[in-house]
């Protein structure tokens, strides 16, 4: 797989945001947004792009790209299994004519469908022929859906005209590297003009390259975003310098994602023995690498043929075999009804964020993490016993973060819960104090409270922003109450 990734030096602009405009990337800081209204409206509806964004829009990639021109020690494109969930993994390969179909058969059913990405399982450029041709298709049937690739880089050069002229407007390019010494340990060969260049020279000429096609994008205007494996041992150390470089080179936003790496994947990383980072060595680079492109927190490191919102995979509803030989009629209508109804949810949102900051505005020096179980639309809106996933946020006086998302095995199914469930969702909420929650059941709110998290459903259904900082003032306020009662019952 390419991973999916960002960009050129946007135009940051100081002129006043339109009310919906408030920071989408980080989300829940409330501040008027830098971007200028050209970025705005590219990240807005990008459900990678804008951290906001990804409640409501959905992503496809099309795998329509089988051949790769390098190799990395993260990845075997041999290796084809639907059970896994990593990029660069398929279930089935289609020409532009199949993936064309299946874009048609998901934009009917799904009407928050906003980009269709292509994204592997090798590399899209590698493969222009297919790649372009696909891309030309999906822009003549279904033009409002955002075009998006997701590159290596090495052939990235060559095609940016190609790509400005057919309006894609999000590049992703993972970069890993850019010292060869670092770039050797993780690309052992290169395919350039027609042979294989191994080691330092190879990884040289692959920096080279992605380091051009950044700046040859910046140039176009096309946003850009920048994915980098952690890898600890090869480059956790080296991943600030990548994030300063292709800042430095306009780079929108900066990706950081885990190795995957196990035995059976059969890559070389996963048969020597190599690990994926921790959730702590993670957030370590994460911080590391900010203060140079944006840092992306909510990446799902997609299969490369997913489908839905990110955190969902719809594909199986989706297979050759369960579309319809013609290609169905677009339904432009129902995804731009859609858009207008977010818009309106953003501005209503927006109203009740900002009255929920000025509530924590006194908090000083007080600061708590909390999980929210959600479906989606941005909502508190989902049972506990039926979460697969919980968004974990930071909140203070400031404002609302997300600090990432934990899979969980479904606590609740048929009815009944599961113990060994109950006790992998308690551990991935040790570190929170509170989790938002639509409901939840007697048993997993009792074992909740009595491990020190407090279950919350005084907040379904409302926007996840607000109900963290309502629970937040509300906690605080509790605190202040308890420590007045222990003033007193401790008497002069
Ligand atoms: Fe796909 Fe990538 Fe475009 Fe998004 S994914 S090509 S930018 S439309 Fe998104 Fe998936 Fe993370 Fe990629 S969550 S792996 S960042
Ligand atoms: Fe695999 Fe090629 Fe993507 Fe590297 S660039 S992860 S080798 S498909």
């Amino acid at each position: 797989m390419t991973t999916p990734l960002v960009r050129p030096s946007l135009p940051v602009t100081n002129a006043a945001p339109p009310l919906a405009a408030n920071c989408k990337f980080g989300g829940g800081c409330g501040e008027p947004s830098r971007l200028s209204p050209e970025v705005l409206a590219k990240v807005a509806n990008h459900p990678c792009y804008s951290e906001e964004a990804h409640h409501h829009f959905a992503r496809m990639h099309v795998a329509v790209a089988p051949a790769c021109n390098i190799q990395c020690h993260y990845c075997n494109r041999k290796y084809d299994c639907a059970a896994e969930s990593r990029p660069g993994v398929v279930s089935e390969r289609l020409t532009p004519g199949q993936a064309l179909r299946k874009v048609l058969a998901v934009a009917a059913e799904v009407p928050e469908l906003s980009v269709v990405g292509i994204a592997g399982p090798g590399d899209p450029l590698a493969n222009p022929g297919p790649t372009f041709e696909t891309m030309e298709l999906v822009r003549r049937a279904a033009p409002d859906l955002r075009l998006c690739l997701s590159t290596n880089g090495l052939a990235l050069p060559e095609h940016v005209e190609r790509l400005s002229a057919l309006g894609v407007d999000h590049v992703t390019v993972t970069v890993n590297m850019v010292d060869p010494e670092v770039g050797e340990r993780i690309h052992p060969w290169v395919i350039w003009k027609g042979r294989k260049v191994r080691g330092k020279e190879g990884a040289r000429i692959l920096s080279e390259r992605q380091l051009e096609g950044l700046a040859e994008l910046a140039g176009r205007g096309i946003l850009c975003k920048v994915n980098s494996v952690l890898i600890p041992g090869v480059n956790d150390g080296h991943l600030a310098e990548v994030g300063r470089a292709v800042r430095g080179l306009g780079a929108f936003v900066h990706n950081v994602m885990p190795l995957i790496s196990a035995p059976e994947h059969g890559t070389h990383y996963g048969l020597t023995g190599r690990r994926g980072p921790t959730e702590a060595e993670l957030a370590a680079v994460q911080r590391a690498c900010e203060g140079g492109a944006n840092v992306m927190r909510h990446c799902r490191q997609c299969r490369a043929d997913a489908v839905g919102l990110l955190g969902q995979d719809r594909n199986a509803e989706f297979t050759l075999a369960r579309l319809s030989a013609a290609a169905v009629p677009d339904a432009a209508g129902a995804r731009a009804a859609h858009r207008r109804g977010v818009e309106k949810k953003r501005q209503l949102v927006d109203a009740a964020h900002r009255e929920a900051l000025a509530r924590v505005e006194t908090l000083e020096h007080l600061t708590a993490r909390v999980a929210v179980a959600t479906k989606g639309e941005g909502l508190v809106n989902q049972h506990f016993g039926h979460a697969r996933e919980l968004l974990v946020y930071d909140v203070d006086r400031r404002g609302v973060r997300l600090v990432g998302h934990r899979k969980v095995d479904q606590y609740c199914s048929g009815g009944e819960g599961g113990d060994d469930e109950l006790e992998g969702m308690l551990a991935a909420l040790s570190d929170c104090r509170a989790v938002l929650v639509a409901k939840v059941g007697r048993c997993p709110r009792e074992r909740l409270a009595s491990a020190g998290i407090e279950p919350v459903v005084e907040h379904a259904f409302e926007p996840i922003e607000p109900a963290v900082l309502a629970w937040f003032a509300r906690d605080a306020g509790r605190e202040r109450e308890a420590t007045a009662a222990h003033a007193l019952c401790a008497g002069p």
